[in-house]
Formats: structure tokens, sequence, C-alpha cells
């Protein structure tokens, strides 16, 4: 058996940037000393509006699952991709965002040059090996002034970031565990998405990935 030593992960540094757009940078590590407290908010955000498959507007359903939490949840069925205030699972309001949602959020856009970033609304998704996100544009938020907040925890993925166009050739970008994506300005309306996570196991969260999405979207 080799030895591992210099794999990709192992060579993060704790406060890289990597620039990925002229608004669009990957936070390389950023969200690490921050795992714990994430997931201990996660619980029970995630016990009052659990994780469920959605069918999106053209009749294919997602790979990955969803849940959401803070005043605005994103939901996509037959009838099209919104946000609402209810959770339609619940019928019941989606759960508060957690303060350490709000205070990450804040923090990373900083980072990446957006001054208080408030996101009103949190997309959380988890990935089992096989599940994808097909190119898309996040455009269902009400205005485009405020960046995207994208934080991957678990297993490792391959980011797509595309242009204007879903026929646009896509950059591929490893993410990993504590690695957050800010896109915003000019690069906000980027095609992105993530392709088949591959088979794995991660220590603390097992055989997932899971994507924390923070936006303002009201
Ligand atoms: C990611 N997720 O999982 C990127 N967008 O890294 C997304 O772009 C996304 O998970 C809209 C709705 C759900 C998502
Ligand atoms: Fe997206």
């Amino acid at each position: 058996m080799t030895f591992d030593l210099f794999a990709d992960h192992d060579l993060q540094q704790p406060d890289r940037l990597d620039r990925i757009g002229e608004q669009a940078v990957v936070l390389r590590g950023f969200a690490l000393p921050w795992v714990d407290s994430l997931l201990a908010a996660l619980t029970p955000v995630l016990r009052q509006s659990p994780f469920r498959q959605m069918q999106t507007p053209g009749g294919y359903t997602m790979s990955a699952r969803l849940s959401s939490c803070g005043a605005l949840g994103w939901t996509t069925d037959h009838q099209g991709y919104r946000y609402s205030s209810v959770d339609p699972l619940t019928a019941q309001p989606w759960p508060a965002m957690p303060e350490v949602f709000l205070a990450l959020a804040e923090a990373a856009a900083s980072a990446a040059g957006f001054n208080t970033f408030v996101p009103d609304a949190c997309l959380i998704n988890t990935y089992c090996p096989g599940a994808k996100m097909s190119l898309h544009q996040d455009k269902n938020e009400r205005c485009f002034d405020a960046p995207i907040v994208s934080v991957s925890l678990g297993l490792p993925a391959v980011f797509q970031f595309g242009g204007f166009s879903r026929s646009d050739t896509a950059q591929r970008i490893s993410v990993f565990h504590g690695d957050i994506v800010v896109w915003g300005g000019v690069d906000r309306l980027r095609y992105h998405g993530v392709l088949p996570v591959k088979t794995g196991h991660h220590p603390l969260l097992g055989e997932q990935r899971l994507n924390i999405t923070l936006r303002k979207a009201g």
C-alpha cells in the first residue's frame, strides 16, 4: 500500500484563496474551525425539516436530497422552482437560520470581498455517492446583488463553474471538506453544478457530501 502523504487535501493551506472568476473564489479550508458548531446546529434543523427528494419541473427526480432553513426555503416540483416561507413537507415555517450559519456566511462573504452579507435562505443538500447536480443558474432569488456562499462538507466533489450559457465550457474545481465557494457580482449568474460524487467514507460524515448554500432570496 502506498502512503498518500501528499494527496491534494493534505496540501491545503488554511488561508488559501483560489480565484475562479473576477468575483468568484474558493476559500480553502475556511469552514474547518466552524465544522463542529455547524453540524451541531444542523441536527435540530434536519429533525424539523428532513432531507427529501424533489422533482424538477421537467419531471426528473433530483439525486441530491434537499432541505432548507431560514425565512425562505427552496423547493422544486412539477409546478416549478420557488422560494416559500412554509415547508410543504411539514406545512410549518422552515427552521430558523442558526446564528452560526449567519456568522460563517458573513465571514466568508467578507473574505471574498462582499461586505455585509445577510442571507435569509439556506439550502442544505446531501449527496450520496453517485448523486450530482446538473449545470444550472441560481436565479430564483429576487435580486442578484448578494453573493452565493456554498460550504462543502464530507466527501470531496468536483464543482463545475461555467459561463453564462449552459453550453459554455465549465472549469472543474475539486472541493473538499471545509472549502467554501463564493460567487457574486459579475459572476453571480454563472452556470454551476456538481459531478457525480465518488464512493468514499468521510470520518465525520460517512458516505455523503453535505453542501450548505447561503443566499439572500427575498
Ligand atoms: C454544490 N449546489 O452542491 C452546489 N444550487 O456544491 C448548488 O449549486 C445548488 O445544491 C441550487 C439548489 C441546490 C444546490
Ligand atoms: Fe446552485
